[in-house]
């Protein structure tokens, strides 16, 4: 049976929705002050007015729409943010908290925009996206075997940069290239390496926080506690990072990589089995992940397929007899 909404609970809802008019009008006007504001609290030598989308910016969209990795939360119904800003320095993100806080704004944090849930561009209060996605440089140390890697820099390009300077360092970063450091690192951060490496998290020594009081920490003046938060906490509960100084690994100038598929009729159920027992157990430099995939089998009937895709620290020599040892039944399975 349908509830027939009461006139309470009618009268609830027009009032929320002439509540919510309210509140975004009124954050529209305090909108101008805000922008107003962000010249006094930034350096003049980086102007950061040429950094300010607000929706009237014919590359408002462009922008917004340049790092939704879910589409999901692109369409029209979801609520936009009033204004982006998009820092190409640290004191752009040093006024633009300031200057939210002094005007009661809301900002949601963006680097790489791999949020599931959107939370870097969205919010059901008004609000305004401070964006560090051009805060990408990499400074790679290789005689102290670490680096300064700015929050928007991506994953792949920290990989790149790292290879460019030493063929024997890596990072324990994602398995997708694009995840920016920012939301990564401060999530914990897993990929191909972890196994012998830990998280990204785990080999960090240093980072810049800007906090509530626009203020530059380093793990100095932040202290333990906060230092430790904000690698797995999630940045964005803490302050803005700017920075991370991570730890490069030793890794052997060649590694194999490798993804082999199988249809259920090729065993993938038994290879799958054998997988939960041997994968775990593996010397730590082996990482062999499994994903099941839908794929089109005979007369377009949907089929399931599963891949298995390592990542071996070493040659293909050594993996083959680690293979060879740990999946006594692999042969009959690729028959
Ligand atoms: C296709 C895809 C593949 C993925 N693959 C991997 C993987 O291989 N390994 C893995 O570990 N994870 C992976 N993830 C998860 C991903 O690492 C997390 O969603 C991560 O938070 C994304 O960071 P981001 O900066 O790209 O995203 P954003 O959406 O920009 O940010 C994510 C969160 O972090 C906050 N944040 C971002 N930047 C900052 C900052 N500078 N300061 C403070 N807070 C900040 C945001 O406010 C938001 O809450 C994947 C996600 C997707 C969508
Ligand atoms: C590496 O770091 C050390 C110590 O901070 C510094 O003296 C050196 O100049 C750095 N090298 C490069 C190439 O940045
Ligand atoms: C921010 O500044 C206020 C006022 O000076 C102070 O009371 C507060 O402790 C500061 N907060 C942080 C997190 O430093
Ligand atoms: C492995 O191969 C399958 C089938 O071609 C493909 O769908 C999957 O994306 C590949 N995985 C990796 C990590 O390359
Ligand atoms: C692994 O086993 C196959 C099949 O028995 C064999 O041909 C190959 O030489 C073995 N490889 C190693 C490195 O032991
Ligand atoms: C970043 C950017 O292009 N901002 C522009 C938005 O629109 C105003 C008004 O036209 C320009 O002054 C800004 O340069």
């Amino acid at each position: 049976m349908m509830k027939v909404p009461t006139s309470k609970a009618i009268l609830f809802f027009v009032l929320s929705v002439l509540l919510s008019l309210v509140s975004w009008a009124t954050a529209y006007a305090d909108l101008n002050d805000f922008l107003q504001c962000l010249p006094k609290f930034s350096e003049s030598s980086y102007p950061i007015i040429e950094t300010i989308y607000t929706q009237k910016n014919t590359s408002f969209q462009y922008v917004l729409n340049a790092y939704i990795k879910n589409r999901r939360y692109s369409t029209p119904t979801i609520p936009k943010s009033m204004a982006i800003i998009a820092a190409m320095h640290e004191s752009h993100v040093q006024a633009t908290v300031v200057c939210a806080k002094q005007h009661a704004l809301h900002i949601t944090i963006w680097s790489g925009g791999h949020d599931y849930e959107g939370l870097s561009y969205v919010s059901s209060v008004p609000f305004i996206i401070l964006d560090v996605f051009n805060l990408r440089s990499i400074e790679i140390n290789v005689t102290y075997e670490s680096s300064w890697v700015q929050a928007g820099a991506t994953a792949g390009e920290l990989y790149y940069k790292i290879a460019e300077k030493s063929k024997v360092h890596g990072f324990p970063a994602g398995v997708c290239p694009t995840v920016a450091t920012g939301g990564l690192i401060s999530g914990g951060g897993y990929g191909p390496t972890m196994r012998k490496f830990g998280l990204s998290a785990d080999n960090i020594e240093d980072a810049k926080l800007v906090n509530v009081n626009g203020t530059i920490l380093d793990r100095n003046a932040m202290g333990e506690d906060l230092f430790w938060a904000i690698r797995g906490g999630g940045g964005a509960s803490f302050g803005v990072i700017l920075s991370w100084k991570i730890k490069l690994v030793r890794v052997p100038a060649k590694v194999t990589v490798f993804n082999v598929t199988r249809s259920i009729e090729q065993g993938a159920l038994d290879v799958l089995y054998r997988w939960q027992y041997v994968a775990p157990k593996l010397p730590k430099n082996t990482y062999i992940r499994a994903t099941s995939q839908v794929s089109n089998g005979e007369g377009k009937k949907k089929a399931v397929e599963v891949s298995f895709s390592g990542h071996f620290l070493g040659q293909i020599y050594e993996l083959l007899r680690l293979i060879n040892e740990s999946f006594p039944s692999s042969k009959t399975a690729s028959k």
